[in-house]
């Protein structure tokens, strides 16, 4: 089983004096102003809560986007300050952007263009001749902040998604004695999709200058492979899952990111867990309910909030002997607030929730409560605890973190995962229940399924989950990750001797 000391050991034997960088655009600890005070947050992020515990066993820098309001008054001349900040682990090294450059390369390219070219959601990308212009700009200017991390050293790079297609190449330009990975978080669609991206072969190109190429599952590796085959000049082996061009060699291998098993588990058995359950229960009367349903998500078009919603509607429509005997608690963080898509999300999910709740409300009962803002881990592990069921209803989703911390959180072995087919965590978690979010119908059957399903059933399909889970967890993710780069050159026996 690996754990976070067998992924200390791998790093401490193997990388010698390389240096290890991490490189992606959100960072895992923001400085906000609240009033007079500065306050450490942890972004509603699924690869920084994924990474963050990854970083804190290897130690090394983290190079990102430095995009909160008090981020500078924390940093050294360097722009660099050490998180976490009770019990420093590592380093973080903020990059600086300015309004226009945030606009045209995050907003912009990375997720009018990108974000919906690589999620089949039905929501059209836009592109920008400008906005990539900003795009390749900002990947520069990374280029140059991680170069002067990496001092001459020699060093493992080890990138993040999709903002940063064309990074490892403007990395080895400038630093030779590098070597570097990178890992897409999100879905690779298939080549048909891919092909109305007027910047297409330079993504592809960019991509290709890394010596290791991470999706979560194989298929997205398999439509990657494709896409490359048909876009531009290059030697793909499908067999190997190895792409030559220009005589170099890129290694495209499926890697499903996880959580931190272990932590969340034990913080979910925790005191301040039980103490929110507690104060959540009393705050919102849940002594009331036989049972309580969960969503929680980034407000994002591509995670099926609505279908849920309607789901849920359906549901007390064909069971109305359900209506005052539950609830179901949405929380969800507004994200990229600035793009016209999710402001209207936004809209719609109020007016939903209006609407449905006036549908059903009855003797000051209704079915939704709304939790539109950021929540502390603790809540979020204390709400997994309270629910009878969560409902992950992505219309696609590359992983779905969301779907793993519950099941980590549940060392009670209760509670039902209601989950998405179309999410990479579907692939491992076949104990949930697999339904299609388009179908509202078969949504509310599950929704029944779950409240009506037997407590001895609840707990065999938990236990499976849990062992998944437990044994899949992040740093097995991240060991193997850094295995397979760091085999490119030992050239070893490596990843057999690893667990
Ligand atoms: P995301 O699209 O961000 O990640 P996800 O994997 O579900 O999606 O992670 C969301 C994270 O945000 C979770 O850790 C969750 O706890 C947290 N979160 C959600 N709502 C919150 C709230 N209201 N308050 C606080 N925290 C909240 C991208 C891809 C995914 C992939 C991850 C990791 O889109 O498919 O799983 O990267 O690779």
């Amino acid at each position: 089983m690996w754990t976070s000391d067998n992924l200390k050991k791998l790093i401490s034997d193997q990388l010698g004096d390389r240096r290890f960088i991490i490189v992606s655009n959100r960072e895992p600890y923001l400085h906000v102003l609240q009033g007079d005070e500065i306050r450490c947050q942890q972004p509603a992020s699924g690869l920084t809560a994924a990474l963050d515990p990854v970083m804190q066993a290897c130690g090394g820098t983290w190079v990102a986007h430095g995009s909160g309001d008090a981020d500078r008054m924390v940093v050294d001349e360097q722009a660099h300050v050490r998180v976490p900040p009770h019990d420093p682990k590592y380093l973080l090294r903020r990059v600086w952007l300015t309004k226009e450059e945030e606009d045209g390369y995050y907003y912009g390219f990375a997720n009018e263009a990108l974000w919906p070219l690589c999620h089949i959601a039905y929501t059209r990308p836009t592109f920008n001749e400008a906005d990539w212009q900003a795009y390749v700009a900002v990947n520069r200017k990374f280029a140059d902040a991680v170069a002067e991390e990496v001092g001459g050293q020699k060093a493992f790079i080890f990138i993040q998604d999709y903002h940063f297609t064309q990074l490892s190449r403007l990395i080895k330009a400038r630093c030779p004695n590098t070597m570097t990975a990178q890992f897409w978080h999100i879905p690779w669609p298939n080549r048909e999709a891919f092909r109305i991206c007027p910047w297409g072969e330079e993504i592809l190109d960019g991509l290709l200058g890394n010596d290791l190429l991470g999706f979560h599952l194989q298929h997205h590796a398999q439509n990657f492979m494709d896409t490359v085959d048909r876009g531009i000049e290059a030697k793909v082996d499908y067999e190997q899952l190895r792409i030559t061009r220009g005589g170099r060699q890129t290694l495209v291998r499926p890697f499903p990111i996880s959580v931190d098993f272990a932590r969340s588990a034990e913080e979910a058995r925790g005191a301040d867990v039980a103490k929110e359950m507690q104060r959540l229960t009393q705050l919102f009367g849940l002594k009331r309910y036989e049972a309580i349903g969960l969503g929680v998500d980034r407000i994002d078009y591509t995670k099926g909030i609505p279908e849920r919603l309607h789901a849920i509607d359906r549901f007390l429509q064909r069971h109305p002997e359900h209506a005052k005997r539950f609830v179901f608690i949405q929380v969800g963080v507004p994200s990229r607030v600035h793009i016209g898509s999710y402001q209207a999300l936004n809209d719609r999910l109020d007016t939903l929730i209006e609407e449905i709740n006036w549908r059903h409300r009855s003797d000051g009962w209704q079915p939704i409560v709304y939790l539109k803002e950021h929540q502390p881990r603790t809540t979020l592990l204390a709400l997994y605890r309270l629910a009878r069921f969560a409902l992950v209803s992505s219309l696609h989703d590359g992983m779905n973190l969301v779907a793993k911390e519950f099941v980590a959180a549940r060392d009670d072995e209760d509670g039902i995962l209601i989950l998405s087919p179309f999410t990479g965590a579907a692939r491992e978690l076949t104990d949930a229940l697999l339904v299609n979010p388009y179908a509202a119908d078969h949504l509310a059957q599950a929704i029944h399924q779950a409240l009506t399903m037997s407590a001895d059933e609840r707990r065999r399909r938990m236990q499976r989950l849990r062992q998944t889970v437990r044994e899949y967890n992040i740093y097995r993710w991240a060991g193997k990750v850094l295995s397979a780069l760091l085999s490119f050159e030992f050239k070893d026996e490596l990843l057999e001797r690893l667990p």
